[in-house]
């Protein structure tokens, strides 16, 4: 079986993360903790972009090296990773030695092979980009992206002879319709391939005399790498290409995720980098849209930011994450609101979420002595619960892989409005108070209980946090380790009578708008 490895961009160190950066890592931990949960062996690579005109200026801006300016925020985004709990194997840097590595050796693999070629070039450059513009890139003689002059520049330079590639690449393209997904940006990659769109060979070194901080060509010391070529390679190296035995394997089911502002080094530059060098494309190229906000798109860049660690404070991180899954559409943009937010944690997680929770252990508490209890005959409306469960695992599956998200988690909620819906129609609070429906009430519980447990094995990869104290609650700490998705979670009964159950505080507490965001 090949393996499955999921890869973030790797960030620039010009500034700290910021909710863009947060939710493609959050997607990325949370596709990686599902197909770890399938019983996959998964790969989980995240790290930092630290070559390049950019960060030396912004290190310079702070009276920094590049190397202790980058050192400085690599760790921040790091520390950040790990302290939203987030499940990366590898946190790669393009300083460290095997990346370095990695790229020379690509390097000297497509120069051997004649596609790189020495050649003088004149162009528009933006430092914010990295990258000479094409008219495309800009409006009113500024960059689209950064709002500023691009500079005049000519230089000597080596160029990878990509345009070699297109037709391949326009093959490949036809031939696998879903290979960059949704549909709307393969399009629009076919489409920069079929107008050129400035499309041409590749500049991918610059000259020492201006640029000293990368990694030196092999076969020119007087030059270094151009950023995006020495960055693709962060996914070959963070998998442990060329030297690590284990590397292809991981290769062959490399997914990748990007928003949209990379589309074109990632759908173009990056498979004619891999053919050149005849290493397999990857399976997937996943792209996502931008959260907006003031209808702009947040960036590092322009300056405003939402931070990770304010909203975890605020909300807790759990809360945050599930906002950001269930609130964008994968692919197209969102526009991030403190209301929306809020609006989203009190309805889904406080009402609909939480109340199942509290009064399916509170009630099974009062009227089962704090333990699953036994079940009598069951009928069309317990039926219909279990078969939602077993829907809900099974649509959950279909999303998840068809890189669906937010109905990934669109499955789950309505499974937990069917249960909760459920609970209303069999009202055990009111038949407890009736001779002789004990056992009806025994049944209502056990049916939420099994539910629970389905929807606390569902949350897992999207709200770890919670999902792992819903199956404590069930007296199912350990199930996290061995369970299985999607099978365990639609595996009816396996919850037995007698285990006991603890009701705890209130899981997700209705939230309000902090008084200066009003
Ligand atoms: O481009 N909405 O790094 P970067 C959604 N170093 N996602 C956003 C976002 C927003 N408003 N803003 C940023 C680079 N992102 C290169 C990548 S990879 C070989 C090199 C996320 O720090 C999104 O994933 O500018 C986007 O593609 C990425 O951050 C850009 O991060």
């Amino acid at each position: 079986m090949s393996g499955y490895a999921i890869t973030t961009p790797i960030y620039y160190v010009n500034a700290e993360p910021h909710i863009g950066h947060t939710y493609t890592t959050v997607v990325a931990d949370t596709l990686a903790r599902y197909h770890r949960m399938a019983g996959e062996e998964t790969f989980f690579l995240t790290g930092t972009d630290e070559h390049g005109d950019k960060i030396a200026e912004a290190a310079r801006a702070q009276g920094s090296e590049p190397k202790a300016f980058a050192n400085q925020i690599s760790a921040v985004f790091r520390s950040t990773w790990e302290t939203l709990g987030i499940s990366f194997d590898r946190f790669i840097r393009t300083t460290d030695p095997d990346h370095m590595h990695a790229v020379q050796h690509i390097l000297r693999l497509i120069h051997d092979k004649g596609d790189i070629e020495f050649r003088e070039y004149q162009g528009l450059y933006c430092v914010g980009c990295e990258r000479f513009l094409t008219e495309r890139d800009m409006q009113d003689g500024l960059c689209r992206d950064h709002e500023r002059a691009p500079e005049e520049r000519t230089e000597s330079n080596y160029f990878f002879r990509m345009s070699r590639y297109f037709d391949a690449l326009g093959e490949k393209l036809e031939r696998d319709p879903d290979w960059i997904r949704p549909a709307r940006y393969r399009n629009e990659v076919i489409a920069m391939l079929r107008e050129g769109s400035g499309l041409e060979d590749l500049c991918i070194s610059r000259p020492k005399s201006r640029l000293d901080w990368g990694i030196e060509l092999p076969f020119d010391e007087n030059y270094v790498c151009y950023v995006w070529f020495d960055a693709l390679i962060n996914y070959l190296a963070g998998l442990g290409y060329p030297d690590a035995p284990d590397w292809e394997e991981r290769w062959s089911g490399v997914e990748h995720l990007v928003a949209k502002d990379i589309l074109k080094p990632h759908g173009v530059f990056w498979p004619c980098m891999l053919m050149a060098a005849d290493i397999p494309l990857y399976r997937h190229l996943n792209v996502h849209g931008y959260w907006n906000l003031d209808n702009r798109k947040i960036s590092k860049s322009l300056g405003n930011m939402v931070s990770p660690m304010v909203m975890r404070e605020r909300y807790g991180f759990d809360a945050f994450r599930y906002f950001l899954l269930r609130d964008m559409s994968f692919g197209l943009d969102s526009t991030f609101s403190e209301e929306a937010l809020v609006t989203r944690i009190n309805a889904d997680l406080a009402n609909n979420l939480g109340n199942l929770v509290s009064r399916t252990l509170n009630m099974t508490a009062r009227f089962s002595g704090g333990v699953v209890p036994e079940p009598g005959p069951t009928g069309e409306l317990e039926q219909a619960v279990q078969d939602a469960a077993a829907e809900a695992a099974a649509e959950m599956d279909r999303r998840m892989r068809a890189m669906e998200l937010h109905r990934a988690v669109e499955a789950v909620t309505r499974l937990i409005d069917a249960t909760n819906k459920y609970l209303d129609r069999r009202a055990p609070w009111k038949a407890a108070k009736e001779e002789g429906r004990e056992e009806e009430v025994r049944t209502t519980l056990y049916t939420c209980c099994q539910t629970l447990r389905a929807i606390g094995l569902l949350l897992a990869p999207i709200i770890p946090e919670a999902a792992s104290e819903i199956l404590k609650r069930l007296g199912q700490e350990d199930l996290l380790a061995t369970a299985r998705l999607p099978a365990d979670a639609a595996a009816w009964g396996a919850l037995t009578p007698g285990t006991p159950t603890t009701k705890g505080d209130s899981l997700f507490p209705r939230v309000e708008l902090p008084e200066e965001t009003e």
